[in-house]
């Protein structure tokens, strides 16, 4: 087995193992003398309107609070601004960072983010037959379509599947996880950027610098290069690094990961299902429908007369029957410090940009109609309803490539999940189902 992980634990490995060999006695524990407490119960609306609220999951990476949002191991957004690493004090935190928090529950120092930028570098060579494979699809394939078939065909390097075949003990299922796990974030930048340059540039691969950290270098290779840029990179690849265990992309890459199918395929998994339009597709269609809407202001420039045009708009698609994209949440009751975020990162460092002035007002017009709906849970703004805005203004215009970005960002919290599933050994996941008249019955209707 040492010829497939190599014998040699670096620290974080070490760490990893040390606190995981505790937590795992704890689950054992609460499966084995704990087993019959009884959490909650359920009801049948919840179990017919998507499980919302219903707690199913073992989830250590991150939380998410309805009220105050997203808790990365207990740290909301703001509170990691200010005490995870940056390069410079004034910039944005490396993900790098927030990867070894969610992790290891543990502050990481700059020497650690270091450790990550090189280690992720030195495994970034992606095999040549995944470029084949994605050079063999029409340049016209959505670039999800790419992403995802160029993770599944990375599968080949699966340490953990040679490992499992070998007869890899299950308390050591962690350890070849951790390796593909690493190997997969060290690789998605360099994927994604290849199908931005296919599809939207002259094709040309530029290499990865090693000087600079895993956020940086996949604007570098997608061929951006500014400070501003990199601090944007790294912004956007924290805040959508995680949102606890229950959404479509974590769920699914967990569920997957239950069948102990390798790393690969339970992260293409998880991208197949943030491709959808209510889950990370959003992104996506906010820009289109901005971009509709902006047809229909036209050159108006009294901002009156724009507001009420927008107002019109928006009434205009509630009626047609859909929904307002990056607006509402299956959990979130208020605005999305992810979207606050990226409010913040504007206002300081851009002047003046239509489209984002266009967002702000859409934040003002918005919330007060989904109100007055009554039926929406969440009137206000979900991370969707201003990432596109961001990007555009830096030049990154091309829409269909915004669900990518999302899913390479969001590798760093399910896969840092993964390997604690593995740590746990938490075994297959499989719920009951039941039919209509099993309902019927319970409801005596
Ligand atoms: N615009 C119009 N109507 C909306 C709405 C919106 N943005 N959000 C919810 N509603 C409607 C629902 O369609 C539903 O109507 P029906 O009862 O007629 O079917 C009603 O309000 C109740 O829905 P809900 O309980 O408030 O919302 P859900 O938990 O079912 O769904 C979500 C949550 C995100 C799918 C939904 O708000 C939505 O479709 N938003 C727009 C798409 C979007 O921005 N998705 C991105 C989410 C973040 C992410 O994963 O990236």
């Amino acid at each position: 087995m040492d010829e497939l992980i190599g014998n040699h634990m670096d620290y974080i490995k070490k760490k990893l193992l040390e606190k995981g060999e505790k937590e795992r006695a704890v689950v054992k524990r609460l499966i084995g003398e704990f087993g019959e407490v009884v959490v909650e119960s359920v009801n049948i609306d919840q179990i017919l309107t998507g499980m919302k609220g219903m707690t199913s999951l073992l989830t250590v990476t991150s939380k998410l609070d309805p009220e105050n949002g997203i808790r990365y191991r207990g740290h909301s957004i703001p509170d990691l601004q200010q005490k995870l690493p940056k390069i410079t004090p004034e910039g944005e935190p490396l993900p790098e960072g927030l990867f070894y928090l969610m992790l290891l529950d543990e502050m990481p120092t700059r020497e650690d983010t270091d450790y990550l930028s090189r280690d992720w570098y030195n495994r970034s060579h992606v095999p040549y037959h995944v470029i084949k494979v994605i050079e063999a699809m029409p340049i016209t394939s959505k670039p999800m379509t790419q992403f995802s078939t160029g993770i599944i065909s990375m599968a080949t390097d699966s340490i953990f599947q040679k490992a499992h075949r070998a007869g890899l003990n299950k308390n050591d299922y962690w350890n070849t996880t951790y390796e593909d796990v690493m190997n997969l974030i060290a690789r998605l930048p360099v994927i994604a950027a290849y199908i931005y340059r296919r599809s939207f540039k002259d094709g040309s691969f530029i290499e990865p610098d090693r000087d600079l950290d895993w956020a940086a270098n996949f604007a570098h290779m997608m061929g951006y290069d500014s400070e501003e840029i990199y601090q944007l990179f790294r912004m956007y690849m924290c805040i959508h690094a995680d949102h606890e265990g229950g959404n479509v992309s974590a769920h699914a890459t967990h569920l997957v990961g239950t069948a102990l199918s390798n790393p690969y395929y339970s992260y293409a998994a998880g991208m197949l299902g943030l491709a959808g339009p209510l889950h990370g597709y959003a992104n996506q269609e906010v820009m289109y429908w901005i971009s509709e809407m902006l047809k229909v202001i036209g050159n108006d420039i009294d901002e009156k007369v724009i507001r009420e045009k927008i107002e019109a708009y928006v009434r205009k698609t509630i009626s047609e029957g859909k929904v307002i994209p990056g607006y509402g949440h299956a959990v979130l009751r208020v605005t999305d410090p992810r979207f606050t975020a990226q409010q913040l990162f504007a206002e300081k460092n851009i002047k003046d940009d239509h489209l984002i002035n266009i967002v702000n007002m859409l934040y003002e017009i918005v919330p007060p109609i989904l109100k007055s709906l009554g039926k929406v849970k969440n009137p206000w703004p979900n991370v969707d309803a201003f990432s596109g805005a961001l990007l555009h203004h830096y030049g990154i215009t091309e829409y269909f490539f915004y669900t990518v970005m999302f899913g390479v960002s969001r590798a760093l919290g399910v896969l840092a999940q993964l390997i604690w599933d593995r740590m746990y050994n938490l075994p297959l996941e499989r719920p009951s189902s039941e039919t209509l008249e099993w309902f019927k019955g319970k409801a005596g209707i």
